[in-house]
């Protein structure tokens, strides 16, 4: 990507400076969560007939999918998660090293995870059981509580919105043959699209408005766009945001939309460094959203992935979901837990740390903070063999090289070809360790 393709680079200070904190925090704790949890599907999904293939496995929908779309709008009437602990969530996080928490406030399926006036599809509606527990407002409570630790809070808010009628041609049922986008021609029906528009902005104003200060308004639904003639006027509606918060970044995700100030890959690194501000999303877990007895990504495969990115001048949003209970997985946690400890040791060639040339290559891994360059070797796995002498393709000038969190000075020697490095015996544990870290 380049900066005309993709990203559009603000020009005003506040934004300048909000992109560098952007790029300080590294690891930010992603979560999916809503009605869509208690099917353990692949969140809001199994709702699009087109994607049902892939997004209804174990469903017989084919039988009757109204049946089952009908069903699923009315997921909202048992999702119960009483035993949602938003200060839990946010210490886990604190413990795990991450530095923000995006939410998502709402998915395609249009379930609304706060206290709106826009819709009685929403978790404090007397239609959700959950409506008269003291933390009913969940967005504003897990906000707050991330908040309160520490971690600042972005809003995932899908733009498209499955359940809103304005997104239904007029007289069409809603869910027949439902598809991505809305079921007209936005330009055939000018006036139905305003207001589904209207109703758009209303939305994410409460968001902007009412639920404290947010970072960054990460916008899924590429495909509502003005390239589809599905044009939300997101700009008029970014400016009255940053009136209130003139901080505010937006991902939108169109890869070359005027309001794209994060590109953000999903499921995947990029293959080269991008010259824009980005963020991976990426599931610890096999989706974004809870599956039943899903399997995590272990930690050495986490924290690789983590190094990779950040090598690559990005940040990892790494996706946890939580259970339709309220509680984070146990295999999840345990996970966050390992994360946190290694990052305990290493955070310093984590956190705050800018792209180096070379970057990344292989196992190994680099980054900088002014004058001091960090470089992770990387083990493969537990049982890779260890390796007590070490080549760094590092070319340039070094005054000195140690071991972030050992001990020992360290031996080694540099020339024109990079560094060689000699390890005491002392720096090796029973297992190969993720990744010796020198600074
Ligand atoms: C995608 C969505 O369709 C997925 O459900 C998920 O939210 C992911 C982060 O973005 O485009």
């Amino acid at each position: 990507f380049s900066n005309e393709k993709g990203w559009v680079k603000p020009e005003e200070p506040e934004l300048l400076e909000q992109i560098e904190w952007f790029k300080d925090q590294k690891l930010g704790f992603m979560m999916h969560w809503g009605p869509y949890s208690q099917l353990g599907l692949v969140e809001s999904w199994a709702l699009s007939d087109h994607d049902a293939e892939w997004s209804r496995e174990d469903v017989d929908w084919e039988s009757d999918p109204e049946v089952f779309k009908k069903q699923y709008f009315d997921l909202n009437k048992s999702f119960n998660p009483v035993r949602f602990q938003p200060d839990e969530w946010a210490e886990l996080a604190k413990e795990g090293g991450f530095k923000y928490f995006l939410f998502t406030t709402k998915h395609h399926d249009g379930f609304c995870m706060w206290d709106t006036k826009t819709t009685d599809y929403k978790i404090t509606d007397p239609s959700s059981p959950f409506h008269t527990h003291k933390y009913a407002d969940i967005v504003k409570h897990a906000f707050n509580a991330f908040r309160a630790k520490g971690l600042p809070v972005a809003a995932y808010f899908s733009k498209a919105d499955w359940h809103t009628p304005t997104y239904w041609k007029p007289g069409m049922e809603r869910g027949t043959e439902m598809w991505r986008g809305p079921s007209y021609d936005p330009i055939e029906h000018p006036d139905l699209w305003e207001e589904f528009v209207q109703f758009t902005h209303e939305q994410m104003l409460e968001l902007l408005t009412e639920y404290g200060r947010v970072e960054v308004l990460w916008l899924d639904a590429g495909w509502v766009s003005p390239r589809s003639k599905q044009d939300i006027r997101l700009g008029e509606l970014v400016d009255k945001a940053r009136e209130k918060q003139p901080w505010l970044l937006s991902a939108d995700r169109l890869i070359g939309g005027p309001y794209e100030n994060i590109i953000t890959p999903e499921q995947a690194v990029p293959e080269n460094p991008m010259d824009v501000p980005w963020e991976s999303c990426i599931t610890m877990g096999s989706a974004f959203s809870f599956r039943y007895e899903d399997d995590y990504k272990p930690t050495r495969e986490l924290i690789q992935l983590l190094i990779e990115v950040i090598s690559k001048g990005g940040n990892l949003a790494l996706n946890v979901a939580a259970q339709p209970d309220g509680r984070l997985p146990r295999g999840a946690v345990t996970r966050m837990k390992e994360m946190g400890a290694w990052l305990k040791v290493y955070g310093e060639a984590v956190y705050g740390t800018r792209m180096c040339a070379p970057y990344y290559k292989e196992n190994i891994a680099f980054t900088r903070k002014n004058e001091i360059v960090y470089c992770f070797y990387m083990y493969e796995n537990e049982d890779s063999p260890l390796k007590q002498e070490i080549f760094i393709p590092y070319t340039d000038q070094v005054n000195s090289v140690d071991i972030v969190g050992g001990s020992e000075n360290i031996k080694y020697t540099s020339s024109n070809e990079g560094i060689f490095i000699e390890l005491p015996e002392t720096e090796f544990g029973e297992h190969a360790p993720i990744a010796h870290v020198f600074r």
